[in-house]
């Protein structure tokens, strides 16, 4: 079927999650829908926050520009505007912007009516920053906890953060999240690389497909996860370096206080080395 045929076939009403028709429309190419509205608003919001902040802030150079959570004086409560009020705001319009988003692609997952990976696979990634600025200062009870909004300002967090555990790469959970980050790129790139070693040959060469990609990996490595089952592999490493990610730094603090490589001491602790 054609594309176009495609779309007069499935750009039609119904799947909505909320609102019925109201908002059920396309846009060009895009769906709008009652989340790409809300979508709309909490980054068109949010945006302006961040310029409002960067406004009244030292400086326009983009390196520099930083929107800081409260004070930890603050603790769980609203701070002035000026004083971290912007970026509590800003987090609630990122979190509404990133939850509408999901949703959005909810209701496209039904219209078309394929199943809720995509969805799924985001809202890891969603979970990875409400871990950071709402369930993690939440735990330890001070917004101030959350990192700022800044290019520089964010990395100085991350390594102040990872200082005060004294050196973070011991951190187990950490380990495990970089570990399934390293092994999403090798996969990718495996993935990547012998789809198009196969079916895009040079010009006046045949197309191969499976077999030849089954028969590359039977031969290097003794065996081949199949077409389907690269996709399932694939998925489930993303979504657990995400995970792992959240985990490693939900972790931190609420759960353990001291640097990362005393959590260690129940190894040489084993009654075995006695
Ligand atoms: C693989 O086995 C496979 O099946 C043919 C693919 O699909 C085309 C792949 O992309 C990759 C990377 C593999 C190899 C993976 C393992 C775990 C052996």
């Amino acid at each position: 079927m054609a594309m176009l045929d495609f779309e007069r076939k499935y750009r039609i009403r119904g799947g909505t999650l909320i609102g019925g028709d109201h908002f059920d429309f396309w846009v060009g190419p895009l769906y709008v829908g009652f989340f790409g509205i809300t979508t709309l608003v909490f980054s068109l919001l949010g945006t302006a926050l961040i310029v409002y902040g960067a406004a009244i802030g030292p400086t326009w150079n983009l390196w520099q520009i930083s929107i800081a959570p409260p004070d930890l004086s603050y603790g769980l409560g609203f701070a002035p505007l000026k004083h971290g009020g912007l970026w509590q705001w800003i987090t609630i319009c990122a979190v509404g912007a990133f939850v509408s988003w999901a949703l959005r692609e909810v209701e496209i997952c039904r219209k078309l009516g394929i199943g809720y990976h995509v969805p799924f696979a985001f809202s890891f990634a969603i979970f990875a920053y409400v871990t950071l600025v709402v369930i993690r200062p939440f735990l330890l009870g001070a917004w101030g906890h959350g990192f700022p909004y800044g290019i520089f300002s964010h990395l100085d967090w991350v390594s102040n953060v990872g200082y005060q555990y004294l050196h973070f790469h011991y951190n187990p959970a950490h380990m495990i999240a970089i570990s399934f980050f390293f092994t999403t790129t090798l996969a990718l790139a495996l993935h990547g690389a012998v789809i198009l070693s196969a079916a895009n040959p040079p010009a006046g060469e045949v197309v191969k497909g499976a077999e030849h990609e089954n028969t590359f990996f039977r031969d290097i490595v003794g065996y081949s996860v199949g077409a389907l089952g690269i996709h399932r592999l694939g998925l489930f490493l993303a979504i657990s370096a995400a995970f792992w990610s959240a985990i490693c730094i939900l972790i931190s603090g609420p759960f353990w206080t001291r640097g990362w490589p005393e959590w260690w001491s129940w190894w040489l602790d084993l009654p075995i080395w006695r």
